[in-house]
C-alpha cells in the first residue's frame, strides 16, 4: 500500500513508498483511510523534535472505513466510520485511565509517533480506542476534529473559563482557529486572537474572534492589559516561547495559562509573578476518547464548522513547507483518494 514515512535520506520531510499492508491482531481493527489532516505535530514528528522515528508512518488526524476486525472485537463493525487519534492506546487499568485523564497514561502508544499513523491507504487500530464519527459529520472535517477540534476543546474545559469572561488564544493556526470556534459558541466566552500574521487574524475574525492582535512587532499582554484588564484564560497554541511568555503576562491575577503548542523550547515563568498572582500554567493534551465524542457532536450539530482544503499524499512536504511558512488557513487534509 502507499504511505508516507519519515525519511532518513531527507530531514524534516516523508517519503512516499509502498509498504506491505498493516497486519490485524487481536483487539484491532482495520480501517480504509479516507481522510488525513496535517497537523503541526506531524511536522515535529518528522524533525525528530520528540526524538527520531525514522521509517514512521505519521497521521493522527485519520478517518476511515473498518474494513475488518479481530475475533475479539465487539465494539465495531465492518462499514462503521471510526477514527485514528494521536491517543491510540492506553492500560486501561493505571491511575490515569482510571480516573478519566487517560491521555497522561505512562504506557500510551501515539498514532503517527509510537505506532504507525494514517498517512497510508490502511491503518489498524486499537479498537476500543477507535471513536466513532457520528452520522452527519463530513468526513474530511472529521478529521481535524480527531486532533485540532478535541485538543483545543479540551483545553478550553482546562482553561475553566465562564461564559462572559475573556480568553486569548495565541496562534490561530490549525488548533487556534478551532479554539475560537469553541470558546465562543461552546463556552460563550469573549476571545482576544492573537498571531503574528495578519491572514491569520482575519480569519480568526471569520471564526468569531471580538478582538485581534498581532504581535509580531509589539508585546500582545501590554495590550491586552490595557483594553481589558487582562484576560480571564490563555490558551496557547503558537509554536514560540514568546507567546508563552506574553500568556503569562496577558492574564488577570488567580487565571490559568494553557499550554498546547509544543516548541522545542524553555519558557520564562517569573517566580515573583506567578506566586504573587497566583497564576498557574498547565499542559493540556489532546483529548480523552469521552472528549473527542463530544468535539465530534458538536461538528455534527454545526456548532463548530472546521475549515479544511482536502490535497492528496504527494502534496505532504509542500503542505510542511507552507506550514512553516504560516501560508494555511485551517487545516490542510490528505484525501487518501485523490491522485496528484
Ligand atoms: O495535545 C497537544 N497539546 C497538541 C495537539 C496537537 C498539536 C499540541 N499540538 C501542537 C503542535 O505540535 C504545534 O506545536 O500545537 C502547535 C500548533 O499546532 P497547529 O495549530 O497544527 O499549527 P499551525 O497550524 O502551524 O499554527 C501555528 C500558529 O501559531 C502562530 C502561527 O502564525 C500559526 O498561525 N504563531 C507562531 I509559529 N508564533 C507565534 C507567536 N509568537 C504565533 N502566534 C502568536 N504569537
Ligand atoms: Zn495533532
Amino acid at each position: 500500500m502507499k504511505a508516507a514515512i519519515v525519511s532518513a535520506e531527507n530531514p524534516g520531510k516523508l517519503d512516499i513508498v509502498d509498504v506491505g499492508a498493516p497486519k490485524l491482531t487481536s483487539g484491532q481493527a482495520l480501517v480504509d483511510i479516507e481522510y488525513c489532516g496535517v497537523c503541526h505535530t506531524d511536522l515535529h514528528v518528522a524533525k525528530g523534535d520528540f526524538g527520531e522515528v525514522l521509517g514512521r508512518i505519521p497521521g493522527h488526524e485519520g478517518i476511515g472505513i473498518v474494513k475488518a476486525i479481530a475475533d475479539d472485537v465487539t465494539n465495531l463493525k465492518i462499514g462503521d466510520r471510526v477514527s485514528i487519534a494521536w491517543f491510540y492506546q492506553a492500560c486501561g487499568t493505571c491511575e490515569y485511565c482510571t480516573t478519566g485523564r487517560e491521555t497522561f497514561c505512562r504506557s500510551i502508544k501515539n498514532a503517527g509517533f509510537s505506532v504507525d499513523g494514517a498517512m497510508a491507504e490502511q491503518c489498524v487500530v486499537a479498537a476500543d480506542y477507535a471513536v466513532k464519527v457520528p452520522d452527519g459529520l463530513d468526513p474530511a472535517r472529521a478529521s481535524s476534529i480527531t486532533c485540532a477540534g478535541v485538543t483545543s476543546y479540551k483545553a478550553i474545559k482546562v482553561a475553566a473559563i465562564r461564559p462572559g469572561q475573556w480568553i486569548a488564544i495565541y496562534g490561530c493556526g490549525g488548533l487556534g482557529n478551532l479554539a475560537i470556534q469553541y470558546a465562543k459558541h461552546v463556552f460563550n466566552a469573549k476571545v482576544i486572537a492573537i498571531d503574528i500574521n495578519d491572514d491569520k487574524l482575519e480569519f480568526a475574525k471569520e471564526a468569531g474572534a471580538d478582538l485581534t492582535f498581532n504581535s509580531s512587532c509589539a508585546d500582545a499582554a501590554e495590550w491586552i492589559q490595557e483594553q481589558i484588564g487582562g484576560a480571564h484564560a490563555a490558551v496557547v497554541t503558537a509554536v514560540s516561547k514568546i507567546a508563552f511568555n506574553q500568556a503569562v503576562n496577558s492574564v488577570r491575577a488567580a487565571s490559568k495559562v494553557v499550554a498546547v503548542g509544543l516548541p522545542p523550547e524553555t519558557m520564562d515563568l517569573e517566580i515573583v509573578k506567578t506566586v504573587l498572582d497566583g497564576i498557574e500554567v498547565v499542559g493540556s493534551l489532546v483529548g480523552t476518547r469521552k472528549d473527542l465524542e463530544e468535539t465530534f457532536q458538536f461538528g455534527a450539530e454545526g456548532k463548530v464548522s472546521p475549515v479544511v482544503e482536502t490535497r492528496c499524499l504527494h502534496e505532504i512536504n509542500d503542505i510542511f513547507d507552507e506550514m512553516e511558512e504560516g501560508k494555511i488557513q485551517g487545516r490542510m487534509v490528505i484525501d487518501m483518494h485523490k491522485d496528484c
